[in-house]
């Protein structure tokens, strides 16, 4: 079979998953209380069909034979995070030697398989204890991350040599001080953005202590979910209105990540309306000292937008969205079970946006992926035939290897997810894996994109 998507050598071909979405075991190993496992206590019936984060997909107990299945499809290289409240019940104090077992054998198993693993610090799991008081708008949860994040690097930095501080930072300020879909469930804008730029000089503080350790060729980087702003129209107030939900929603974490300041106009902005963070002494030279050495970028949709129709209610709350609405392109093409808009374009916008306004910064698609609700009906033979999922990577990736024709610096494509896992408020709604999980066995089963997975990566390419 003739290749005609060739990508560059040591292109890393993998998925990703988060502690809390794979590992289950919640209440076992040691394991304190986080954020998800509290909001479910106290409101399960805010999750999909009342599913908790007590077991997810098991990964606490199967992680040997998952890699077996990771190593049978190609991949190279695996991105996990660790859960600060396994390693450090309460957040602080005293090391969990469980958790360190845990890790250290998946770290060492990955490796034995030849599968890099690449380690997240935080994927929207706070510690109850550090929630409790005041999570991320406290300046010294920032400071215990890092001290949890120090913890890391001693123990796991031998090993692991590509390191990541948060996933998607942006999401717990949205879901959790301005939409409601995460825990505290504040609406409340002035301290949504004391969250997120006190969760950027955590990142920018664990970046410095990640150097005092001189690892050498090791790696730490941040990973973004980036959604290209497109407007309605050439019309100057379509222009401005996308212009604005770009500093909101994604130069607002890109540019202090990777050029080490925020975007002049955002603050601006936040000034006129009375929205500033607090900030420190140092704090703007913490930030330029210490941008990323790689960026993982988090790819699903784009957002499209548009003047506003009406004026905001003045008495509402402060919200983005009071400069700007989200427009419903017409003919839009739509994975209608996630309400996500597929444009496969998108990757290849971002890529280039990295290449000539962020310096061409080594980059990779660390996640982009599918979730389909009953996904059991394209079963066929006892395999699921999730074509649709095959044409969704096969799309972004032609234009993810035409991005790279062009020069950009993307070193990699890692699907979400490697296994049907739990989804917060959705739980398992739409399912995303190579594999699928059956919720009451918890036995695996590649589907028919796992297949097709394994050629890709044999071949590199298709
Ligand atoms: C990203 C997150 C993941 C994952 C994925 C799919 O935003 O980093 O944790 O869940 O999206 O989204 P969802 O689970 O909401 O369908």
């Amino acid at each position: 079979m003739s290749i005609e998507y060739k990508f560059p050598e040591g292109f890393w071909w993998g998925s990703a998953v988060s502690a809390t979405q794979i590992e289950g075991a919640a209440a076992e190993g040691g394991k304190g209380l986080n954020i998800w496992d509290y909001w479910y206590a106290i409101e399960p019936n805010r999750f999909f069909e009342g599913v908790g984060p007590e077991t997810t997909s098991d990964f606490y107990h199967s992680y040997q034979d998952d890699i077996k299945r990771m190593k049978d499809i190609g991949h190279n290289s695996f991105r996990l995070s660790i859960s600060w409240s396994r390693l450090l019940p309460g957040g602080r104090g005293e090391i969990n030697q469980e958790a360190v077992k845990f890790y250290n054998d998946v770290i060492n198993e990955l490796i034995a398989h030849d599968i890099e693993p690449f380690v997240n610090l935080f994927h929207f799991d706070m510690p109850l204890e550090m929630q409790e008081i005041g999570g991320w708008e406290n300046r010294q949860v920032v400071d215990l991350f890092v001290d949890y994040a120090n913890v890391c690097f001693d123990l796991f930095g031998d090993r692991v040599h590509k390191w990541f501080t948060f996933n998607e930072p942006i999401v717990p300020v949205e879901g959790g001080y301005l939409y409601d879909f995460h825990y505290p469930n504040v609406v409340d804008a002035k301290r949504a953005i004391q969250v997120g730029y006190n969760t950027m000089i955590a990142s920018a503080k664990a970046i410095e202590k990640f150097r005092s350790h001189h690892f050498g060729e090791s790696q730490i980087g941040i990973i973004l979910n980036l959604t290209p702003s497109y407007p309605r129209s050439q019309n100057p107030a379509d222009l401005k209105a996308s212009e604005i939900a770009d500093l909101f929603f994604n130069r607002s974490f890109l540019d202090p990540s990777v050029l080490g300041s925020y975007p002049h106009k955002l603050i601006q902005l936040l000034e006129e309306h009375g929205q500033l963070p607090e900030t420190e002494e140092g704090d703007t030279e913490l930030m330029a000292a210490n941008t990323v050495d790689l960026l993982g970028v988090n790819y699903y949709q784009p957002r499209r937008v548009k003047a506003k129709d009406h004026l905001p209610n003045p008495y509402s709350p402060f919200m983005p969205d009071w400069f700007f609405d989200n427009y419903e392109m017409p003919g839009r093409k739509m994975n209608k079970y996630r309400g996500w808009e597929i444009y496969e374009k998108g990757i290849y916008d971002i890529m280039i946006n990295l290449k000539e306004n962020y310096g061409n910064i080594g980059s990779f698609i660390s996640e982009n992926g599918m979730g389909v609700q009953d996904e059991e009906r394209f079963m066929k033979e006892g395999r699921i035939e999730d074509d649709y999922r095959i044409n969704f990577i096969t799309g972004h990736l032609k234009w993810l290897h035409q991005a790279i024709e062009e020069g950009c610096n993307a070193k990699g494509y890692h699907l979400w997810s490697f296994m049907d896992n739990w989804s917060w408020m959705n739980a398992y709604k739409n399912r995303y894996g190579f594999f699928s999980v059956d919720l009451e066995t918890k036995e695996r089963k590649p589907k028919k994109s796992a297949y097709f997975m394994k050629n890709v990566a044999e071949q590199n390419g298709f």
